[in-house]
C-alpha cells in the first residue's frame, strides 16, 4: 500500500558504488551517516570531500512527511510554487489537531467536526498534488512513518523535529521547516550544512527496569539540550544491537531534545524483524543484499575516536531508570532517594497526579505491552491507582493489535483513559483544566519527549517529568515521584506490602500486527482537476502573500522589540496548544508572537515597551504598532534560541509583523534555517557579552547591510536613549544562495521567479 519498493531498490542499486567512491575520496573507512549522506548527493556520485560543520551540501532525500500543524503552512507555500505535483513521495498525517478529553471515540468525533475545514483542505491539497493522506486517528506521524515508510540507508525530511525517529530503522531522517520541504516537493535540492558526527558506543545489556528511553535520557544529561547541535549521532556497539527497532526509534526520536541534526543506528536483525513484522519482507530482503553499506565500516566501530568528532560510551548494564525534568528534558535524576532529595530541595510536588503513556517517542506495541505488564501486576497485587493514567497509542495498527491482544483492556481495568492515536497531551491538546493559567502546582510523569513549561496542559505550575512507559506506569500506580520500583514496596488494598516484579513485554506482537482500516487515503491518479478552496473569511486558513524584500534603508532606525531572557524555545515564540488552530492563518497566529518570551528588563512575559509611546503592552500589539509606522524591529536572545520544534511559524510570524532581524548568542539549527528561508536576518553576537550592552530603548542601524556577503560579519550601530552609541559585530552563516533569499524577500520568491521563467 504505502511504501515504494522500486524506489528503495533504486537507492540500493547505486549505494555500493557511491559508498566506494566516497571512501576513496575521504581516504578512510566511513561511518553509516557518511555512507547515507554521500549516497544521497543531489549531483549523484560524490566528487569531493565535504568538511563537517562547514560545507553546505545539496542532497536528494527519498521522502517527505508532514503533519497537520505544519503541513498547512508548507502546502500553502507549495501551492505558490507553481508545480502540478510533488516531485518526491510525500505524505501528510493528521495527528496534532485532536484534543484529548473524554477518550478516543468522542475526541476524534469532536476533532473531525471542529477542524473539518483544515482536514478537508489538507486532503484536497494532497489529492491535487499526489500526496498520500493519513486521516485523523490513523496515528502519530513518526510511528506511522516507522511502520510504513522508513527504510535502512534511506534519507528523508519531515516538517516536524521528531522526524529523526526514523533513525531507529537506519535512516538519516531530518526535521525541517515547511519551506525546506517545499524545495524538495518542487523538485529542487535540499541544502544542509554537512554535519559533525558524534558516536555513542553502547556496551553491556539493557535489562530489568532500564529501557531504551533511559539511554537517551542519559545522553541528554551528558550532552544537554544543545550538545548535539549540528551533529548526527550514530549509535553502535553490542548494546545497540540488542535493542528493539522501536526502542532505537525512541532513542533517535529524542535526539531532537539534544539539538542533534538526526540520530541513526546501523542495520541489524532487530530492524529486519521489524520490517518483516510490518509486512515489508521485500525491503528486508533488499536490505540484506546491501547490508555492508547499511552500517559503518568495521574499523570505524573498532576505533571510533579516529572517525567521530566526539565519542560517548554508555554501559547499559550500569544504567538505571531515570526521570528527566521538570521544564527541560536534560535534567536527569535517578529514581528513588536522589529524587527525594532533589524534589525536597527544589520544592517539586512529590505527589504525582497523572501518568501519560504515548507520543511519537514511546507508543509502540512494545511500549504498551511493557507498561501493561506493570498495570497487570497492579491488578494482580490488589493495588489501587494513586494517579490517573492516560494512553495515546502510536498508530491505529498498534491500537488495533494492542486491543486484540488484551493490552488496552488491562489499562481500562485500571480506569485509564485511552485517547486517540494522536499527539494529544504531548502538544497541549489536553482538556485538563478549564482555566490552566490559574491551575494548581502539581507533578505529572510522561513518556513523551518535551516537558517545557505549559507544554502538556497550559498550566505553568505543572512539573512534567519524562520517563520510560513502564516507569511511568509504576509511578502512576504509586502516585509518588520518588517511587523506586526496584526496591520500594507499596501497601495494597488488603494492607499487605507488595513489590513490583520487573516489567516484561513483547518486542513485536506474537500473533502479528493487524488492522482493519489503517486510515490511509492514496492520492488520485490525476488530481489536476481538484479545486482547493480557501474561504477569504476563514479564521483558520489564509492564502499567502509573498514577503517583500527588506531594503537596506529599512534596516536603519530599527527598534528593539524584545530582549528575551533565558530559554526561548519555539513554544515561547509561537505557542502551540490553543494556538494550533491558527497554524494555517498567518495573520491570526501572529497574535501569539513571542508571548511566552521573558522580557529581560522586567522578567515578565508579553510585556514590552513600545518605544514610540513609552507604554508597555503585549508583544504582538507593540510590534503591530511599529509595523503601522513602517518601522522595522529586532529581537535579541540568548543561547539556543528557537530550540524545540520545526514550526516555521516562529520565523514567519515575526517576518509578517515586520521584525527585520533576530540577534542571539546562538541558534537551534532548524530555526536558523527557517529565518533565512523567510528572508529574515538571523545573526549571532560575535562577542557574546554584547548581549549585556542592549538596553530597552535601543535603536539599531545596520551600517553595512548593503555589503551583506558570506563569511563577512555585519556591523551594527546600537544607539542608546541617552544618545551614546556602541558598535557591535554580528556573525552569520548565510551563503550566496541564502543571501539571495534575503534580497528577494524569501526562498519561495526565488522558486516562484525561477519557475515562471
Ligand atoms: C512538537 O513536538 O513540538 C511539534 C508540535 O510536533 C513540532 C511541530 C509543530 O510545531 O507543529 C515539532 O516538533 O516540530
Ligand atoms: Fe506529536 Fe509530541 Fe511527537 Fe511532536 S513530539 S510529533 S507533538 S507526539
Amino acid at each position: 500500500m504505502a511504501f515504494d519498493i522500486d524506489m528503495i531498490k533504486k537507492v540500493y542499486a547505486t549505494m555500493g558504488e557511491r559508498v566506494d567512491i566516497a571512501r576513496k575520496l575521504v581516504g578512510k573507512p566511513l561511518t553509516l551517516a557518511e555512507k547515507i549522506l554521500y549516497s544521497h548527493l543531489w549531483d549523484g556520485n560524490p566528487d569531493k570531500v565535504f568538511t563537517r560543520g562547514k560545507d553546505y551540501v545539496d542532497f536528494a532525500p527519498d521522502r517527505i512527511a508532514c503533519q497537520d500543524a505544519t503541513a498547512q503552512m508548507a502546502l500553502l507555500q507549495f501551492m505558490q510554487a507553481g508545480k502540478p505535483k510533488v516531485a518526491v513521495p510525500t505524505t501528510v498525517h493528521c495527528d496534532h489537531l485532536i484534543q484529548a478529553k473524554s477518550g478516543a471515540a468522542a475526541d476524534l468525533k469532536s476533532a473531525n467536526s471542529t477542524s473539518a475545514e483544515v482536514f478537508d483542505f489538507l486532503e484536497s491539497v494532497s489529492n491535487k498534488y499526489g500526496i498520500g493522506f493519513w486521516k485523523p486517528g490513523a496515528g502519530i506521524i513518526h510511528q506511522v512513518v516507522l511502520e510504513n515508510y522508513a527504510f535502512p540507508g534511506g534519507m528523508m525530511i519531515g516538517t516536524d523535529s521528531h522526524t529523526v525517529n526514523a533513525g531507529g530503522l537506519g535512516m538519516v531522517a531530518i526535521g525541517v521547516g515547511g519551506a525546506d520541504a517545499v524545495d524538495v516537493m518542487a523538485g529542487m535540492a535540499w541544502e544542509l550544512k554537512f554535519p559533525k558526527l558524534i558516536g555513542v558506543k553502547l556496551t553491556g545489556t539493557i535489562s530489568g527496569w532500564t529501557a531504551p528511553k533511559d539511554v537517551i535520557l542519559k545522553v541528554a544529561e551528558i550532552l544537554t539540550v544543545k550538545g548535539g547541535t549540528g551533529a548526527i549521532v550514530e549509535y553502535f556497539g553490542p548494546g545497540a544491537k540488542a535493542l528493539s527497532c522501536t526502542g532505537k526509534g525512541t532513542i533517535c526520536n529524542m535526539g531532537a531534545e539534544i539539538g542533534a541534526t538526526t540520530s541513526t543506528f546501523g542495520y541489524d536483525e532487530s530492524m529486519e524483524r521489524y520490517l518483516r513484522a510490518t509486512d515489508r519482507a521485500d525491503i528486508a530482503d533488499a536490505a540484506n543484499e546491501v547490508k555492508e553499506h547499511l552500517t559503518a565500516d568495521d574499523e570505524v566501530y573498532a576505533n571510533p575516536e579516529q572517525y567521530f568528532d566526539q565519542v560517548i560510551e554508555i554501559n547499559l548494564s550500569e544504567l538505571g531508570p531515570l526521570l528527566n525534568g521538570p521544564f527541560t528534558p536534560d535534567l536527569s535524576t535517578e529514581v528513588g532517594t536522589s529524587m527525594t532529595e532533589k524534589a525536597t530541595k527544589n520544592d517539586w510536588p512529590i505527589q504525582v497526579e497523572w501518568g501519560l503513556i504515548g507520543s511519537c517517542t514511546n507508543s509502540s506495541y512494545e511500549d504498551l505491552s511493557r507498561a501493561s505488564s506493570i498495570a497487570q501486576q497492579a491488578l494482580d497485587k490488589g493495588l489501587k491507582m494513586k494517579a490517573e493514567l492516560g494512553i495515546n497509542p502510536g498508530s491505529e495498527q498498534v491500537r488495533f493489535t494492542a486491543e486484540r491482544d488484551g493490552i488496552l483492556g488491562i489499562f481500562e481495568k485500571l480506569d485509564a483513559k485511552i485517547f486517540t492515536n494522536a499527539c494529544g497531551p504531548c502538544i497541549g491538546q489536553w482538556a485538563r483544566y478549564n482555566d490552566p493559567k490559574n491551575a494548581p502546582k502539581n507533578s505529572i510523569v510522561h513518556s513523551f519527549n518535551r516537558n517545557f513549561a505549559k507544554r502538556a496542559d497550559g498550566n505553568p505550575n505543572t512539573h512534567a517529568f519524562v520517563a520510560s512507559p513502564e516507569l511511568t506506569a509504576a509511578i502512576a500506580v504509586a502516585g509518588r515521584l520518588d517511587f523506586n520500583p526496584l526496591v520500594d514496596t507499596l501497601i495494597n488494598e488488603n494492607g499487605e506490602e507488595v513489590k513490583f516484579d520487573e516489567p516484561t513485554g513483547w518486542e513485536l506482537p506474537p500473533k502479528g500486527f493487524d488492522v482493519e482500516d489503517a486510515g490511509f487515503v492514496p492520492p488520485m491518479e490525476d488530481g489536476s482537476g481538484v479545486q482547493v478552496v480557501v474561504s477569504p473569511s476563514s479564521e483558520r486558513l489564509q492564502l499567502l502573500e509573498p514577503f517583500t524584500p527588506m531594503q537596506p534603508e529599512s534596516l536603519q532606525g530599527v527598534k528593539l522589540l524584545i530582549k528575551a531572557f533565558g530559554k526561548c524555545t519555539t513554544d515561547h515564540i509561537s505557542m502551540a496548544g490553543p494556538w494550533l488552530r491558527f497554524r494555517g492563518h498567518l495573520d491570526n497566529i501572529a497574535n501569539n508572537t513571542l508571548i511566552g518570551a521573558v522580557n529581560a528588563f522586567n522578567k515578565k512575559t508579553n510585556f514590552v515597551k513600545n518605544q514610540l509611546t513609552g507604554e508597555y503592552g503585549a508583544v504582538p500589539d507593540t510590534q503591530r504598532a511599529y509595523k503601522a509606522k513602517g518601522i522595522k524591529s529586532i529581537v535579541v536572545g540568548d543561547h539556543n534560541y528557537g530550540e524545540g520544534s520545526s514550526r516555521e511559524h516562529a520565523a514567519m510570524q515575526p517576518r509578517h509583523l515586520g521584525v527585520g532581524a533576530v540577534l542571539v548568542k546562538s541558534f537551534a539549527r532548524i530555526h536558523e534555517t527557517n529565518l533565512k528561508k523567510q528572508g529574515m536576518l538571523g545573526l549571532t553576537f560575535a562577542n557574546e557579552n554584547d548581549y549585556d550592552l542592549i538596553q530597552e530603548d535601543d535603536t539599531f542601524n545596520f551600517i553595512d547591510i548593503a555589503e551583506f556577503a558570506p563569511d563577512k560579519p555585519l556591523t551594527l550601530e546600537v544607539v542608546h536613549s541617552d544618545g551614546s552609541k556602541d558598535t557591535i559585530m554580528a556573525n552569520h552563516t548565510y551563503n550566496d544562495a541564502q543571501i539571495n533569499w534575503f534580497k528577494e524577500g524569501s526562498a519561495l520568491n526565488v522558486i516562484k521567479r525561477e519557475n515562471a521563467q
